[in-house]
């Protein structure tokens, strides 16, 4: 089995980073911020964030601050709660979340909070259990989870469960690895985890592994790396890691590597993007591969950034 090829990956990284006008960073452009948190968590896990200059990049993500306090993909871009997650995510690495007007951050995010305790993803009011997540995930990291109706939240994550044991995106939505990722980390940061019933879920998410030794999403669906880290985190989150074979999904994220020219594909000799570069580095921090930053699975952050933020919270006590 190959090894990882830290050095050019983090090569491939550093350079999608500074590209602005290839096909890859055009459609792009709107989910910059995404792409932020994926290219920079990736390099932090690999131990080498220092190769980054911090203002430039803490200049750029508070200049995609709109008024309403909620960040945009890019700059010019409208506000939406998944990259004002990911914009926190990203100060929260270089450890400047105190650069960001945390009522303001905090007032948007609690704003798109609905009656029946789910969120929108903006002022268009598209509700999924995703933004359950991101916006618990998010006040969590601003120390502000008081600031919403957290029983209502976590009684309409809980409403997205289905009789497989997983969840969907909505109340009757098709269980999907994504939404189960959502939803468990959702129940995971409020205490809840007592709704999930971990066996059935267990089950279900550990017949995800494939003879090649990836996962998928669902049923009959193809492998794909991303689902290293859906998949994965949920079954540690759950304490079910242990049923599935760990050595054969590192092998299948190796095999995924471009070993010439850096970055990671979704499988075996497809093109590499930098999404399934961090989900597959990611993947092996989970599977505690060598060499490797530990990253938590409910905050989707490092382990060391996760307890700088809880240590804050102690001291601001
Ligand atoms: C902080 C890690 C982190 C995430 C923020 C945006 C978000 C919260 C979570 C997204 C969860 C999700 C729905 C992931 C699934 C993404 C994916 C690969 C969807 C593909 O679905 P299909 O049906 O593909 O196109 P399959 O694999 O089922 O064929
Ligand atoms: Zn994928």
């Amino acid at each position: 089995m190959g090894e990882l090829a830290t050095e050019k990956h983090v090569q491939y990284i550093l350079s999608v980073e500074k590209k602005k006008d290839d096909f890859q960073s055009v459609v792009m452009e709107h989910l910059r911020m995404n792409g932020a948190y994926w290219g920079l968590t990736a390099l932090d896990i690999l131990g080498k964030l220092d190769t980054v200059d911090a203002d430039e990049v803490v200049s750029w993500v508070m200049s995609c601050q709109h008024e309403s306090g909620g960040f945009s993909g890019n700059v010019g871009h409208d506000p939406h709660i998944l990259y004002t997650l990911s914009a926190v995510q990203v100060l929260a690495l270089f450890d400047k979340l105190d650069v960001l007007d945390v009522d303001k951050v905090t007032n948007y995010v609690v704003g798109l909070q609905n009656e029946d305790g789910s969120f929108s993803g903006d002022i268009w009011g598209e509700v999924d259990s995703r933004f359950s997540y991101i916006a618990i995930l998010c006040l969590s990291l601003l120390h502000q989870l008081d600031k919403i109706n957290v029983e209502k939240a976590v009684n309409f994550v809980v409403s997205c469960k289905n009789m497989d044991g997983g969840f969907g995106c909505t109340p009757g939505g098709e269980s999907h690895s994504g939404q189960i990722f959502c939803c468990v980390g959702a129940l995971a940061l409020t205490g809840s985890l007592h709704h999930v019933d971990k066996d059935l879920l267990g089950w279900w998410l550990c017949e995800r592994q494939v003879k090649s030794g990836g996962l998928n999403g669902r049923p009959e669906k193809l492998p794909d790396v991303c689902y290293s880290w859906w998949v994965l985190s949920s079954l540690i989150m759950i304490d079910r890691v242990h049923w599935i074979s760990k050595e054969k999904l590192i092998k299948f994220i190796l095999d995924c590597q471009d070993t010439e020219n850096g970055g990671i594909s979704d499988r075996p000799d497809d093109a590499v993007d930098v999404y399934h570069t961090y989900f597959g580095i990611a993947g092996l921090s989970l599977l505690e591969y060598p060499s490797l930053k530990p990253i938590d699975p409910a905050y989707a952050l490092p382990v060391d950034v996760v307890n700088r933020i809880r240590l804050g919270k102690r001291h601001a006590i």
